[in-house]
């Protein structure tokens, strides 16, 4: 019984141990955080910079891309040509060129600063996943930063080739046989828009946009779409849809304000 309890006061005691051990370090990180910037001056700057913070301010702009007139027949993908494809749908699939939602807006609609950025914003190392799921692309449209790891996945038991269609950019086709297949890409230079194709299955299509900086973002099923972390400043922001073009308004942010920028497209 004796030996039990002085079991349990040696564990006691090597729990306290630890804990005070651990809140010293935490209490030494806290002290230290706040004096590193007076410590190590310009020096430090440049280290710092690739944060997600840097240049970034705290200003949003926030909308939704409306739709007015006819929308188009929506138009069923037929993928009889691949088994796999065919099978892996239970429910009709339909194009994505158009996709208005029940709300009356536009979904997979690219929202972008255009014009006024200034700053550098490093691209992070966090890819943006492109993935080909039931013979299909998702997402559909999608932002990523030059530099920005391409990460290229096959989920389907059969065989996609990507091929990237860019202006600027290294054009690039390659195959991916096996279910569960990754390739890492990249682009090195702003384009928008850019097209993918998958030259196995013809109806399989998506876009990006490729920027310098982090400010961009898609419309989802609702229409509306935000773009956060702006400093202040003018800025030109644009609405791309593959079908109806591009679209452009001028916008004032300033502090940690939200504008609210609307756009509409006519079918
Ligand atoms: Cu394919």
């Amino acid at each position: 019984m004796s030996k039990r309890v002085a079991t349990l006061l040696l564990a006691l005691a090597i729990a306290l141990t630890f804990a005070a051990c651990g809140g010293k370090e935490e209490d030494e990180e806290e002290a230290a955080a706040p004096a590193k910037p007076a410590a190590s001056t310009a020096a430090a700057a440049p280290a710092a910079a690739p944060a997600a913070a840097p240049a970034g301010g705290g200003a949003t702009i926030t909308g939704k891309v409306a739709f007015t007139g006819t929308a188009p027949a929506k138009e069923q993908i037929k993928m009889d040509a691949d088994a796999y494809c065919k099978g892996a749908h239970a429910e009709p699939v339909y194009t994505q060129e158009v996709v208005v939602n029940g709300n009356g807006t536009l979904e997979w609609v690219l929202v972008y600063v255009k014009e006024g950025v200034t700053g550098s914003y490093p691209p992070p190392a966090t890819p943006v996943t492109l993935d080909q799921k039931g013979c299909q692309y998702s997402p559909h449209i999608f932002g990523i930063q030059a530099g920005q790891p391409l990460k290229i996945v096959n989920s389907d038991g059969t065989l996609h080739n990507i091929h990237a269609l860019p202006k600027v950019n290294a054009e690039f086709n390659i195959g991916q046989p096996f279910q569960k297949m990754e390739t890492l890409k990249k682009f090195d230079k702003a384009e928008v828009p850019l097209r993918f194709k998958c030259d196995v299955h013809k109806w399989m299509g998506a876009y990006c946009g490729v920027f310098n900086h982090p400010f961009f973002a898609t419309t989802n099923d609702q229409g509306t779409f935000e773009i956060k972390g702006l400093p202040a400043g003018n800025y030109v922001i644009e609405a791309w849809q593959e079908k109806y073009g591009a679209q452009t308004q001028n916008v004032t942010v300033s502090g940690s304000e939200t504008k609210t920028v609307d756009f509409s497209f006519k079918g």
